[in-house]
């Protein structure tokens, strides 16, 4: 098992992500640690507790970031996407256990020094908790086992403006710090992320279930936003699941192992830039088999049922 420490700003596909993960026997997950992007840290935080509760598993939650390192945070974060509440306006409960004391950056820290070479970070939402976490104890880079990153738009289009990919976008210097740290690093980007769409009938096969018309209610807010910014695009991508997924089985993708550049002003803020000159390369994830992956990942979802 793959011991695992998942740093998430739980949205919606966060919230998919997390219990995909929780459903996989490869993932020992350690502890998930939450910051701000989606919505504010303290929603990421109770959203993640809640999702927990929801597939009825008991994991250790630690809240971290709760603005970028050097900007403020985004005007209405992401919550034209994941709704108000970050859950496609569906929660409607306050989750029963509260997050752990320790800040997540220190349980980052913590539990990397305390496993070296075993950690692997999967991180799905602004890259804030793991650069503080760097830079509070800058031997981490060579104790981690390996990082999963759900961001970027290396060969592609943005989302979050036609440049740059939201979870790069809302803190670019972390990005900076990560990239070019020397971590091993496998970016799932919207390069991947958008050839991996979850079709609308198949969550509607989850219903039937409490849980599972909380997460079909969930998912078809994320529908919907997707269909009126592409109608016709059949499905939403499943962004943060694929980071996930890469996690378990790193054969669902091919990378290319090159260097990347974030640009932090400008017209292009945001954006991920390949450099195939630079010093400290990491595995950008440039094709993916989707149909395999979705399979997968439809599979380990029983777990609402
Ligand atoms: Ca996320």
């Amino acid at each position: 098992m793959k011991k695992v420490i998942f740093d998430v700003d739980t949205g919606i596909d966060d919230a998919m992500a997390i219990a995909y993960a929780v459903n996989s026997p490869e993932l020992e997950i350690l502890g998930l640690t939450t910051s701000y992007g989606n919505v504010e840290v303290e929603a990421a935080t109770r959203n993640t507790l809640a999702v927990l509760e929801k597939v009825g598993k008991r994991i250790p939650v630690f809240a971290g970031a709760e603005k970028p390192l050097k900007r403020k945070t985004r005007e209405g974060y992401a919550k034209n996407v994941h709704g108000e509440d970050g859950l496609g306006n569906v929660l409607d409960f306050q989750p029963q256990y509260s997050a752990e004391s320790e800040t997540a950056v220190d349980f980052i820290i913590n539990q990397v020094k305390k496993r070296p070479h075993e950690v692997t970070i999967i991180a799905v939402g602004p890259l804030t908790n793991l650069a503080l976490a760097i830079q509070k104890a800058p031997e981490l880079v060579r104790l981690v086992g390996d990082v999963v990153i759900m961001g970027g738009a290396v060969f592609v289009p943005g989302n979050a403006t036609p440049h740059a990919e939201a979870n790069i976008f809302t803190d670019p210097e972390a990005a900076k710090v990560v990239f070019s740290s020397s971590l091993p690093i496998t970016l799932v980007g919207l390069d991947v992320t958008m050839q991996t769409l979850l079709p609308r009938d198949k969550v509607e096969a989850w219903r039937g279930s409490e849980a599972g018309e909380f997460f079909a209610n969930m998912v078809g807010f994320y529908h919907d936003f997707y269909e009126s910014f592409r109608p016709g695009i059949g499905g939403c991508g499943l962004h943060d699941p694929l980071a996930v997924g890469v996690a378990i089985d790193p054969s669902f993708v091919k990378p290319t192992y090159i260097g990347v550049n974030v640009i932090t002003e400008g017209e292009e803020d945001g954006r991920t830039v390949p450099n195939p000159e630079g010093e400290q390369k990491i595995q950008v994830c440039t094709e993916v088999d989707a149909s395999r992956f979705l399979d997968h990942f439809l599979k380990r979802m029983p777990v609402i049922k």
